[in-house]
């Protein structure tokens, strides 16, 4: 399979005469790391009706049988995030789950709590007017981090699902303070040489008020805490419009971007492929993080080598495997165009003030066909040039369909 050649030559002909280095833009490709969830490869769906697909993985072995697979197609998927209690193993033995992890080339990647599904937590967890509900909240996610250690993870990533429904139902200042107080015990648990990453989202669950609404009030939470406490970036958590790729670049300025979790939303939280609706938006935020990561500027660029690429998407109605495929090389794609940015052109028309000539110089490097570089750099790493069709020719997915057959689902309204 070496038809993407000749178009590989002509491409790189053209980077190297725009002063593209393309030796470092593939080995930058090569290092890309994007960790697949293992809730994306179970059945989930939306909240009125979770469709079964055939094959879809039921246990936590099953899920990391899943990545492993992703990562053998795309070389760039070497880790799995967990959410506890769904990859809690029956025996307790978090040892033997990563060590089958890495028996199929894969590792543990961020530890997810889940501080939002026990009938306790209607009121919420952190935010919960009853203190006794906090301190059970508490305990999971300084059992997290016990298993943090366990599983040689590195990143305990936070979501609440935390709010209230009706002005008037607690108070929002007190709410604020009792978050302070627990987010402040669970980083004092932290492992060393880890971070806790916190996520915010717009609405719901709760529709009056969110108590981690924003990229600001996690970022304030953070300074709070420490240098270990950083933002995540969810692409689903955002009203429509905002800019995200200035949200990405402030924080990276500030030293406190700490992750992503990729997914594309149509309305709030839709989990849909990342960069499906708009790979435009994904590659300006990709471009703000290799400019950070190349300009040499700290903490800005320290922070984006360090960023935890995560994707956070369950599908519903168009697979499992596939649709994580895909979800990683537009990641792939989106930052091969960031790549193939010529930054000294942009940086001297932008300080020129030639506005039009600036957003020519940027929006020409997303128009770059890069698929030939992608399957050079695919090549060289020793995975498949084309990971959907070879997924598709592997006949893994008939296996796994005849393997595991259609299992329950749960979720939406019974
Ligand atoms: C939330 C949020 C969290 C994820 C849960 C399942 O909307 O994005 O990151 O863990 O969904
Ligand atoms: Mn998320
Ligand atoms: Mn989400």
């Amino acid at each position: 399979m070496s038809n993407h050649r000749a178009a590989y030559q002509v491409l790189a002909e053209s980077l190297q005469a725009q002063g593209i280095d393309v030796t470092a833009v593939k080995e930058a490709l090569k290092q890309q790391h994007i960790e697949t969830p293992s809730w994306g490869y179970a059945n989930s769906g939306t909240r009125f009706k979770a469709f079964a697909w055939p094959g879809a993985a039921v246990t936590t072995r099953q899920k990391l049988d899943d990545a492993a697979m992703v990562h053998q197609m795309t070389g760039i998927a070497p880790t799995v995030a967990i959410h506890i209690p769904w990859d809690r193993p029956e025996d307790g033995d978090y040892l033997g789950m990563c060590q089958y992890a890495e028996a199929r080339g894969v590792r543990i990647g961020a530890v997810n709590p889940n501080v939002f599904q026990d009938d306790e937590y209607r009121l919420g967890s952190l935010g919960n007017p009853d203190s006794g509900i906090r301190e059970q909240a508490m305990d999971h996610i300084l059992e997290c981090c016990e298993i943090m250690t366990k599983v040689k993870s590195d990143v305990l990533s936070l979501w609440f699902a935390d709010g209230t429904n009706y002005a008037g139902q607690d108070g929002l200042r007190a709410r604020k303070r009792r978050f302070e107080d627990g987010l402040r015990l669970a980083y004092r648990h932290l492992p060393a040489d880890t971070r806790m990453l916190i996520e915010y989202k717009l609405f719901e669950p709760f529709f009056y008020s969110t108590d981690l609404p924003d990229w600001g009030t996690c970022y304030a939470m953070c300074l709070k805490l420490g240098p270990q406490a950083q933002v995540l970036v969810d692409l689903g958590h955002h009203a429509a419009g905002v800019n995200i790729e200035q949200i990405v670049a402030f924080l990276l300025d500030e030293g406190r971007l700490g992750g992503f979790h990729f997914n594309n939303r149509k309305y709030a939280d839709d989990d849909l492929i990342v960069g499906s609706v708009n790979p435009y938006e994904l590659f300006l935020i990709y471009n703000e993080l290799t400019g950070a990561a190349l300009s040499g500027e700290e903490p800005a660029s320290g922070t984006a080598r360090q960023v935890a690429y995560m994707i956070d998407q369950c599908h519903n109605v168009e697979g499992k495997m596939v649709p994580m495929i895909y979800s990683v090389l537009n990641c792939q794609e989106a930052y091969a165009k960031s790549l193939v940015v010529p930054r000294q052109a942009l940086a001297a028309a932008q300080a020129a003030g030639e506005v039009l000539e600036a957003h020519r110089i940027l929006t020409e490097a997303f128009r770059t066909d890069v698929r030939p570089l992608l399957a050079q750099a695919r090549e060289e790493l020793g995975v498949p040039t084309d990971p959907i069709a070879a997924y598709r020719a592997s006949g893994y997915e008939q296996k796994i369909r005849a393997e595991r057959g259609l299992a329950a689902t749960s979720g939406g309204f019974q």
